[in-house]
């Protein structure tokens, strides 16, 4: 019997159950009835099955080195600076929310490597003078990339502080030409069950899209993140292009990109759809709205034994909270 050792950092404060997923097994077992007869007996079995068929049909995928390799470690922006130590490298890469291939924290270490990162090609469509699908290397050489420091504030109430590398968004929407007509930047994981088996539940409506409003997409915060301490992004942390907006709750931070549509609708995000109670389009880090299901006052700070007070809009005030005058009526802070 394979007994997991946990290390202190990675207890959650209440339960073993990912506080993301408890919701949708309510939901799950409230639908349980209407789904295909048997395939599933209960969440807990649907998942074992979903791994028992990708573990034995996907061995990680062997590939040569990455090709951009060569582009990091990039010149780091001076301007972005943390008030807290970097979590730990070996942290990152143990602990992480990548549904896709698992919902325990260390289910995308063990799983993601069966993602195939090359050829990647990211579409860019929508509201655009020209939609065009580019190979990542080609974007990489057309956009500079730079490192900042960042934290990170997942809305189950843990955060991190890391050195991303990657490309300032606005840079990236100027490049991408919208249309003076869109309004919302809309983007997409990849969809590929033979690879992220969990993509095959119907817990969620895949493929995991997210997005913001140009607004906040061209704020000098947000950021397209291809690599972290100095490296390509490790694939359980959205390898190769994530975004990072360490403003919002965690979950806005969509990985493993391979779309951005610009459109006049704000879209329907996968964990809206999944439980719209208890999280919303804006998902702005407020420590004075509580979850439906427990306090943002505090956070874990992961590889430490800290418990800090959480800050409006992460501590980013400053950056983006004019981004929101005239919004007042919305939920911002789900
Ligand atoms: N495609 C995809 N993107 C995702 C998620 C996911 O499950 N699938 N989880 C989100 C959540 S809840 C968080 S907290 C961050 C986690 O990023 P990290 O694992 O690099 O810390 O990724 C976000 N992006
Ligand atoms: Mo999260």
């Amino acid at each position: 019997m394979l007994i997991r050792r946990t290390p202190s950092w990675a207890l959650p404060e209440s339960a073993a159950t990912p506080e993301h997923v408890a919701m949708n097994r309510r939901r799950f077992m409230a639908a349980g009835a209407g789904l295909a007869a048997g395939a599933f007996a209960a969440p807990g079995a649907a998942e074992a099955g979903l791994l028992d068929i990708f573990k034995s049909k996907q061995p990680p995928a062997p590939e040569g080195p990455d090709p951009s390799a060569g582009l990091y470690p990039a010149k780091r922006n001076p301007a972005f600076k943390l008030d807290r130590d970097v979590t730990p490298e070996k942290i990152n890469l143990a602990y992480n929310n990548y549904y896709e291939f698992g919902t325990n924290k260390w289910d995308p270490a063990e799983n993601a490597g069966a993602l195939r990162l090359r050829p990647w090609t990211v579409k860019i469509g929508g509201l655009v003078e020209t939609p065009r699908e580019v190979g990542i290397d080609d974007l990489l050489k057309a956009l500079p990339l730079e490192e900042r420091l960042y934290r990170h504030r997942c809305v189950e109430a843990w955060s991190m502080a890391l050195p991303w590398t990657g490309i300032p968004m606005k840079d990236f929407v100027a490049w991408a030409k919208p249309l003076g007509s869109a309004k919302y930047v809309v983007m997409k994981t990849f969809l590929d069950t033979a690879v992220a088996p969990y993509q095959a539940s119907p817990l969620y409506e895949w493929p995991y899209t997210e997005g913001l409003t140009i607004q906040e997409a061209t704020n000098e915060l947000a950021f397209l993140a291809t690599g972290a301490y100095g490296k390509p992004l490790a694939k359980q942390m959205g390898a190769p292009i994530r975004l990072a907006v360490p403003w919002k709750y965690g979950f806005k931070s969509v990985k493993s990109i391979v779309s951005f549509e610009f459109s006049e609708k704000r879209p329907k995000t996968l964990w809206q759809a999944a439980g719209p109670s208890e999280y919303g389009f804006w998902a702005n880090v407020n420590p004075e709205v509580s979850h439906p299901r427990w306090s943002q006052a505090q956070e874990r700070v992961l590889g430490t034994n800290d418990r800090r007070p959480t800050q409006l809009y992460n501590g980013y005030a400053e950056q983006v909270a004019s981004l929101y005058k005239g919004l007042e009526g919305e939920k911002l802070f789900m």
